[in-house]
């Protein structure tokens, strides 16, 4: 482990940030050799991570990150062999990351990394090989990067902070915004304890509406309208359930009528499907989902771990919406990703058995595994 992280630091760390010493100072040659070929990997206090489509390799990764002594890493595994391979990790000095973000965003066919920093100002923006500091002057809990009013114009939607928020702070088309601060935000809902965000096109028209999940376990729907002053938000629907813990929302066509539909877990998981209109419960909660096509049929599935971490399983949408479930790993954790990182359109599912929050201590090692998808 200690080794580990000193080659971190001394090589990936210093690509990016600029108060690196980069001298090599410290660095200590591994006295092991290299592990033999593996589906797993080990990762020192692991945060988060997300599957998507971030290179132009050819294939699927999936961007975690992790906490050394002395920084945040970042790093992208691929796996085209089945054998997990982590690559260009790099540091941040300043700040360690609690969450990361896969979003498709409008003008590129690649996924975007949003590596979301512990404080206001930390977050880092990864899209294609380049990566972009952004300062948002509030802390937030969730973000969208896209265009939610329809000027051509990227906007953040932010969740958090009792509010779910717009912020637009630039003139050029489709560049990111380097710094938002309280005269960008545009504030379209208020007065809920509102903690992760999706959109969708939910009420019919082509301008993203959006899905909230507030810290107390209410599911809302919000469908835009456009004013001369704006665009405005009105909920239409609400549910509550309570029961548990509140994960971040999926979004993909789970019931095959080619809109998104928005799934999440708030006590049970759910899903709205855009067939039905209907917010839908499963039977179960989940401690982490997430979306990819298993089965290779073409639509992406719902996949989650149970609520006690020990199995992984998928969600079905019936035709009426109704949900129902079926085990496909008799393997669970803490975590969990889903990319096609060997290629063959089978999507693979990736565990990951401690994800070890800010604050959280003594150290921990976190063992990634990968399950390939055609052997599901
Ligand atoms: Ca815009
Ligand atoms: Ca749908
Ligand atoms: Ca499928
Ligand atoms: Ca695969």
């Amino acid at each position: 482990m200690k080794w580990l992280c000193v080659l971190l630091a001394t090589t990936g760390c210093n690509l990016y940030w600029s108060d690196d010493p980069g001298d090599g100072s410290g660095y200590v040659a591994p006295l092991v050799d290299a592990p033999p070929p593996t589906n797993q990997l080990v990762r020192p206090c692991m945060r988060a991570l997300a599957g998507g489509d971030f290179a132009v390799s050819g294939f699927e990764e999936i961007a975690i990150t992790y906490v050394c002594d002395c920084c945040g890493i970042t790093e992208g595994l691929r796996a085209p062999d089945r054998v997990l391979t982590g690559v260009n990790p790099r540091g941040d000095y300043q700040d360690r990351f609690r969450a990361i973000i896969a979003e498709k965003i409008d003008d590129d066919y690649l996924d975007t990394a949003i590596h979301v920093g512990e404080h206001v100002g930390g977050t880092w923006i990864f899209s294609g090989n380049g990566g972009n500091r952004i300062t948002i002057e509030r802390g937030f809990d969730d973000m969208w990067i896209g265009d939610l009013d329809g000027d051509g114009k990227r906007d953040y939607l932010m969740a958090g902070d009792n509010a779910i928020r717009m912020a637009s702070a630039y003139s050029q088309p489709y560049q990111f915004p380097l710094v938002t601060t309280a005269a960008d935000e545009t504030d379209l809902l208020t007065g809920k304890p509102f903690r992760y965000v999706a959109h969708a096109q939910l009420g019919g028209s082509s301008a993203p509406d959006v899905f909230y999940v507030t810290t107390g376990g209410e599911l809302g729907v919000a469908v835009q309208s456009t004013s001369s002053s704006g665009p405005t938000f009105t909920v239409v629907d609400t549910k509550t359930d309570p029961g548990g813990s509140v994960l971040p929302l999926v979004t993909a066509d789970f019931d095959g009528d080619g809109i998104d539909d928005v799934a999440g877990a708030a006590g049970h998981v759910f899903v709205r499907s855009s067939k039905t209109g209907q917010i839908a419960f499963l039977d179960q909660g989940a401690r982490a989902l997430a979306a990819g096509d298993v089965d290779n049929d073409g639509r992406k599935d719902l996949i989650f771990i149970s609520a006690n971490g020990a199995v992984t399983g998928r969600v079905n949408v019936g035709a009426n919406g109704a949900l129902t479930s079926q085990p496909l790993l008799p393997h669970g954790g803490d975590g969990l990703a889903v990319a096609d990182l060997d290629g063959d359109h089978h999507a693979d599912i990736v565990l990951v058995d401690h994800l070890v929050p800010p604050g959280y201590s003594p150290p921990v090692d976190s063992t990634i595994t990968m399950y390939a998808g055609a052997s599901l």
